[in-house]
């Protein structure tokens, strides 16, 4: 009985979101002539932070140049309505409500950047500035946490490999790191140290940022980036567990030095540097073998590098994948 109840209020999310109505939509923009670069991001509309509006509401992402999915048949959509309200933003509370309950009040706009260290181009801009050279795509990825749920989301965004190349990064530099705004006045849980010590900090590897799945995205359901979903710019990392897609990036520095990431810092037994998602590697408190997509009733198996093998596998070959978790 109990079963059957939740069967009825947790239904396939291919039942809610039509994909096909929506990538439809996407060729329709296409058809419209619409698709001219990156220009028109982020001009024209308010910032988003309700959960409920519909997939497609914000024309402001429209120009999107180029695209693609790395998903199958089996990975339809996470509906609009739980990717922008089962979140996990630490600066806003540590409850999957608390984002989008208490994002509403944060302000994306306007937003600066600075990018730093070892490199020939470094700077402060404008987000416009800094998204202006890029071209828009739209990457539909799977996002697994390392909690053990998992979403099917289609982002917009910029490549990262260009933006690292854009800011030549020199001989000595190996890694990329990457910071989250502070901002207590606006992010509730930042006025506690006890959350997390902030600002949120995250990090690759060169060559991991270089891969081509990476993206910093602007967007999601063709639409600006809501708050809880870390506006109005974050990481995207889809063979990575959840926690290394920073959200809300106002710094990124080139270094020499491996970047000590939030989660690490946190509990360096149970979160590493790379947190490649990997099924043969349990949390010391779970295991990572099977996970729980929102909206499917039954878990399902847990893919190496999330599924990105192909992608991203020769990145590690070599190392040893439980020591360098
Ligand atoms: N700054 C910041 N970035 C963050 C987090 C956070 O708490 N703070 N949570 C991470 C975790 S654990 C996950 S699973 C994803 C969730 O992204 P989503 O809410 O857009 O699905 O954001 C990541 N980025
Ligand atoms: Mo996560």
């Amino acid at each position: 009985m109990l079963i059957r109840m939740a069967r009825k209020s947790t239904p396939k999310s291919s039942e809610i979101t039509p994909k096909d109505v929506y990538l439809n939509r996407r060729r329709f923009i296409a058809g419209t002539g619409l698709i001219a670069g990156s220009a028109a991001l982020g001009l024209n509309s308010a910032p988003v932070s309700a959960a409920v509006e519909p997939p497609g509401a914000n024309p402001a992402l429209s120009p999107i140049v180029d695209g693609y999915s790395k998903v199958g048949a089996d990975d339809p959509l996470t509906p609009y309505t739980d990717v922008t309200s089962y979140n996990n933003f630490y600066e806003f509370g540590t409850g999957k409500g608390d984002p989008v309950e208490n994002a509403g009040p944060f302000n994306p706009k306007p937003w600066e950047i600075t990018v730093d260290g070892m490199c020939a181009n470094p700077g402060t801009m404008g987000l416009e500035d800094f998204l202006k050279p890029h071209d828009l795509e739209e990457r539909i990825y799977r996002l697994r946490c390392v909690e053990a749920w998992s979403m099917v989301v289609p982002w917009v965004g910029i490549s990262l490999a260009d933006v690292v190349k854009r800011f030549e990064p020199n001989g000595s530099a190996k890694y990329v790191q990457f910071e989250t705004i502070v901002r207590k006045e606006e992010m509730v849980g930042q006025r506690s140290r006890r959350i997390l010590p902030w600002p949120y900090i995250e990090g690759l590897r060169l060559d991991e940022a270089m891969n081509p799945l990476a993206i910093l995205a602007v967007g999601l359901y063709g639409e600006e980036l809501p708050n809880q979903n870390g506006a109005p710019i974050r990481l995207m990392t889809p063979w990575k567990y959840g926690f290394k897609s920073i959200k809300s990036i106002v710094k990124i520095t080139f270094t020499d030095k491996k970047p000590k990431n939030t989660w690490q810092v946190m509990a360096s037994n149970e979160y590493g540097f790379y947190a490649n998602v990997n099924p043969g590697v349990d949390h010391p408190r779970w295991s990572q073998a099977r996970e729980r997509r929102i909206g499917d009733f039954l878990r399902r198996e847990t893919l190496m590098f999330n599924g990105y093998e192909e992608e991203v596998g020769e990145l590690y070959a070599g190392m040893n994948l439980r020591k360098e978790y």
